[in-house]
């Protein structure tokens, strides 16, 4: 049987909205037409919720490929605790994109619930063609944190008589060494034919317990780093002989260009990004994405403010999505700026440590329980994830608020003004 994978293919992303539609609709068109059956590990949407007319693009593709008929593998049994309703095999799980609190449901699930693609989350599909048989086992995307506990307890099993497809959502840290809460190749469950993972979105080939791990990256470009200049597309995997090619499915062309400068003056600069700028147009007319990072030392008498990098840019706004990191350069006064502040030490204490001990004994002053994380909630408070935080606390808030209210009798409060207020 051939199977296509297709994976993060990130309808709705706003940066490239019309790419992102538009390289996920020929990528599923060319697989359906050279495939037997669709499997995706996880992102189809870029958000967990999108709007209507995104969910509209995405009913489309997916009713499109179903309606060709040219998926010639048929769903004929499933193994969870859900219904289908399709046995076109199109299968797919959530990716951390499309994650929402358990017992909720994702956008993708709307898609299986509509019929149009089979959702396999925590769950086997299993795909038949003339008398062979591919049971795909699928983990949505999960956070990273939970997922080694969540695959000991879930302990996905082949099943006999079919080629056994293990199809998820996570970082591996044998190839992002960032966390040791990342999956590893070895906690992987065993016996299966072919792993197949999404979330990373250049494309990898590799192996996990001796078996193929398939990742055909995104469909569409999102991160801008020097490892998407690769082509885009699906990977196409034959089970019958194990073998498996790229099929490009074309993405907007993606040029990254490193400028150095010596003793960077205005003028210097922006002759180096003119001359970086077009060497990456190449005469083409297409439009590309740029991503330019301009690096080095800053003439004497100059500041960064002095670099026309911006002007430069600006000129070829019409014929280029230029992306600019101008990070690398440095004038002698901001190096030194920065190495004070990398080695800012209040006594003996980083100021991170000074910031979680303020906090610790204030904590303690107005009685706070003495179980708290100060170290994690230091962190919350400090970085992006305080707004998130902020809106999981008020809406529990409410919730109690309400089932307070519940409990006390109507009688009590006349109207909404009369309810105490939270302090
Ligand atoms: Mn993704």
């Amino acid at each position: 049987m051939k199977i296509a994978i297709v994976s993060d293919l990130h309808i709705g992303y706003e940066r490239f909205k019309e790419d992102a539609q538009r390289q996920a609709s020929s990528a599923i068109e060319a697989a359906t037409a050279m495939a037997d059956a669709i499997i995706i590990p996880g992102d189809v949407f870029d958000k967990r919720a999108p709007p209507p007319d995104v969910i509209a693009k995405g009913i489309e593709i997916f009713r499109d490929a179903g309606r060709k008929g040219s998926l010639s593998g048929r769903v004929v049994g499933f193994i969870g605790n859900r219904k289908i309703y399709t046995d076109v095999p199109i299968v797919a799980i959530p990716g951390t994109h499309e994650r929402t609190s358990a017992e909720r449901e994702n956008v993708l699930q709307l898609l299986g619930l509509a019929g149009l693609i089979v959702d396999t989350s925590e769950a086997t599909t299993i795909i038949g063609k003339g008398g062979e048989k591919v049971a795909v086992y699928g983990l949505g995307g999960l956070s990273e944190e939970r997922v080694k506990d969540k695959l000991k307890e879930l302990d996905p099993k082949p099943v006999e008589g079919a080629f056994n497809i293990f199809m998820f959502h996570q970082s591996i840290y044998e190839l992002l060494p960032f966390s040791d809460d990342f999956l590893r190749m070895d906690d992987l469950p065993t016996g299966f034919d072919l792993y197949v993972n999404g979330h990373i979105h250049n494309r990898v080939e590799t192996t996990a317990h001796g078996k193929e791990l398939l990742i055909p990256g995104s469909t569409v470009l999102t991160q801008l780093k020097e490892g998407e200049q690769e082509e885009k597309g699906f990977i196409l995997f034959d089970t019958a002989t194990g073998k498996h090619t790229f099929v490009p499915t074309g993405s907007r062309r993606f040029v990254v260009k490193r400028i150095e400068a010596e003793e960077a003056t205005p003028e210097s600069v922006g002759r180096l990004c003119e001359t970086a700028l077009e060497s990456a147009m190449s005469g083409a007319n297409d439009n590309p994405v740029i991503k330019l990072y301009v690096s080095g030392k800053i003439a004497g008498g100059f500041t960064i403010t002095d670099m026309p990098i911006h002007n430069v840019v600006r000129r070829y706004s019409d014929r280029a999505y230029i992306e600019v990191d101008s990070s690398g350069l440095r004038s002698d006064e901001m190096q030194e700026d920065i190495e004070n502040l990398r080695d800012s030490k209040i006594g003996e204490l980083s100021i991170r440590e000074l910031g979680e001990s303020i906090l610790f004994s204030r904590l303690k002053e107005v009685g706070f329980d003495s179980d708290i994380d100060v170290s994690e909630l230091f962190n919350i408070l400090s970085t992006q994830a305080r707004e998130k935080a902020i809106k999981d606390a008020a809406l529990m808030l409410s919730k109690t608020a309400q089932e307070g209210r519940q409990a006390t009798s109507p009688a009590q409060f006349s109207s909404e003004r009369d309810i105490p207020q939270q302090p």
